[in-house]
């Protein structure tokens, strides 16, 4: 079994999708060493069937702008993988969104559901549809016509969707809103809903609170904390926020924060009344990052797309989350982050470092965290969020917020423990693609050539 002819069929049978055959890439080459340990897995061609979509759904969403006129959108859902649980993965609604970003982010949440301990299968989905600078009655009749279509394919116990870029607690509200009126059925067929109509608390503040607890299990195995320790985040939505708010909890300190134009850099630190500036810069009034710096008289510089690299890597500091979006990390930044002696580096967006870019980390001693595993906390919170909607009762925020804390430690350590097993000691990115791929592929063997 040589896994360089999976990944050359993952190539031929999925051209012009850079970022599917990336993510296969990392998760092809860490898993051959379980191939030939387990050479029923690779008669069963597991790997390969998990390359391979259960399901891909393409839609056309059709709605009228403020001025009547009609706008064509594409909608997408990816059922990755059932074997451990319905569908679960998020809704990204950002021009960019295509068959190759929603594959490789479904492919992803296969290995991070089954890294959570609770039973979720992988999927993901969206549209090429930008909410920026839409009035919240478009953002509203978008939402209303893509469910029109997706309401077919999802369930409470099939696919249950959340958000992810660009699809925050406002689209959740609109869309579940119209799930319900379709169906006539008010049920748990998404995550992320509001307090008071079947959401969870906590959810809200999980993935950057997941991120943080894992990097905190990270530097506990060093003998160190996160007190002190300077701290560059990039992005300045759900996951960034949330990262901030945690990294100040721990006595951390965040000096950087950014979006698609532009980062700033506040060298006193976002601190939790700047950090409420920011949230309702962002989540309320929708306005651009280069705002902070103006109120706060920090440094701001536009990011340049054509640049080589990204100037906000090269601030020193010893730890830095990426919360933005994929490939935001590339080989110089990583170089750039090794000379300046970065400590850590733990991923809060999907897939942000490259290939690159990691190699580069891991082959510099750089304490390194894949998404995968340090950005579970979000979905994980989701999985709370459906077991309280089964009960038809809810968890207090303490109750909510310790079993996330507990499930953190059980992600990191489940990573460190399959890194071991298989000689790659305190290597995440190797253990958390191991242990995922194991608890799936004895799923699929049981469950027979389907
Ligand atoms: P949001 O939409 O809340 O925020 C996204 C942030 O990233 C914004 O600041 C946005 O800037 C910036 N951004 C988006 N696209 C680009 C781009 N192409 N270039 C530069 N900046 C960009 O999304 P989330 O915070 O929810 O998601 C961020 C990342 O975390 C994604 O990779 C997502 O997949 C991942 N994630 C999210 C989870 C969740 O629960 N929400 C769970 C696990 C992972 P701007 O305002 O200019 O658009
Ligand atoms: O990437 C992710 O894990 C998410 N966007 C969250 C998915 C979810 O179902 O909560």
């Amino acid at each position: 079994m040589d896994h360089l002819k999976i990944l050359e069929e993952v190539k031929k049978r999925n051209p012009n999708e850079p970022e599917f055959i990336q993510a296969a890439e990392e998760v092809i080459a860490s898993i051959l060493p379980v191939l030939t340990k387990n050479p029923e897995f690779a008669r069963l061609k597991l790997l390969e069937r998990m390359l391979e979509p259960e399901r891909l759904i393409s839609f056309r969403v059709t709605w009228l702008d403020d001025k009547g006129n009609v706008q064509v959108n594409r909608g997408y859902r990816v059922q990755m993988n059932s074997a451990i649980g319905p569908y679960k993965g998020g809704l990204r609604f950002h021009p960019s969104v295509t068959p190759s970003v929603l594959k490789f982010l479904a492919f992803e949440q296969i290995f991070k559901n089954a890294l959570t301990g609770i039973p979720m299968g992988g999927g993901k989905g969206g549209a090429d549809f930008d909410p920026k600078g839409k009035s919240n009655n478009e953002v509203m009749r978008f939402c209303q016509a893509f469910m029109m279509e997706l309401s077919r394919h999802i369930s409470g116990r099939l696919d249950i969707p959340a958000g992810d870029i660009g699809v925050g607690g406002r689209e959740i509200g609109f869309l579940f809103g119209a799930y319900k009126k379709i169906k006539n059925e008010f049920s748990g067929v998404l995550t992320g809903k509001g307090i008071g109509w079947g959401g969870s608390l906590i959810r809200t503040e999980a993935t950057g609170y997941g991120l943080i607890y894992f990097a905190q299990n990270m530097l506990h195995e060093k003998k160190d904390s996160m007190k002190g320790k300077i701290c560059l985040v990039s992005g300045s939505g759900n996951v960034a926020q949330y990262a901030i708010e945690k990294i100040n909890h721990l006595g951390g300190k965040a000096v950087t924060a950014s979006d698609s134009s532009g980062f700033i850099y506040d060298e006193g630190g976002i601190t939790p009344e700047k950090l409420a500036f920011l949230k309702d810069l962002k989540d309320n009034r929708r306005g651009r990052i280069k705002e902070y710096a103006d109120k706060y008289n920090c440094l701001y510089k536009d990011i340049d797309p054509k640049a080589d690299h990204n100037p906000l890597w090269n601030i020193k500091a010893d730890c830095a989350f990426p919360c933005a979006t994929q490939n935001e990390v590339n080989g110089k930044d990583a170089s750039n982050m090794v000379k300046n002696g970065m400590k850590l580096v733990g991923e809060g967006a999907n897939m942000p470092t490259t290939i690159e870019g990691i190699n580069v980390l891991l082959d510099n001693g750089v304490n390194y965290a894949p998404g995968k595993a340090s950005n579970a906390g979000g979905v994980a919170t989701s999985g709370l969020e459906m077991t309280q909607n089964y009960m038809g009762s809810n968890w207090t925020r303490e109750e909510v917020d310790s079993k996330l804390v507990g499930i953190m430690k059980h992600i990191h350590d489940t990573c460190l423990a399959a890194a071991n097993e298989y000689g790659k000691p305190g290597n995440y990115m190797v253990g958390a693609n191991i242990a995922g791929f194991v608890k799936v592929a004895k799923a699929m063997q049981a469950q027979g050539v389907i």
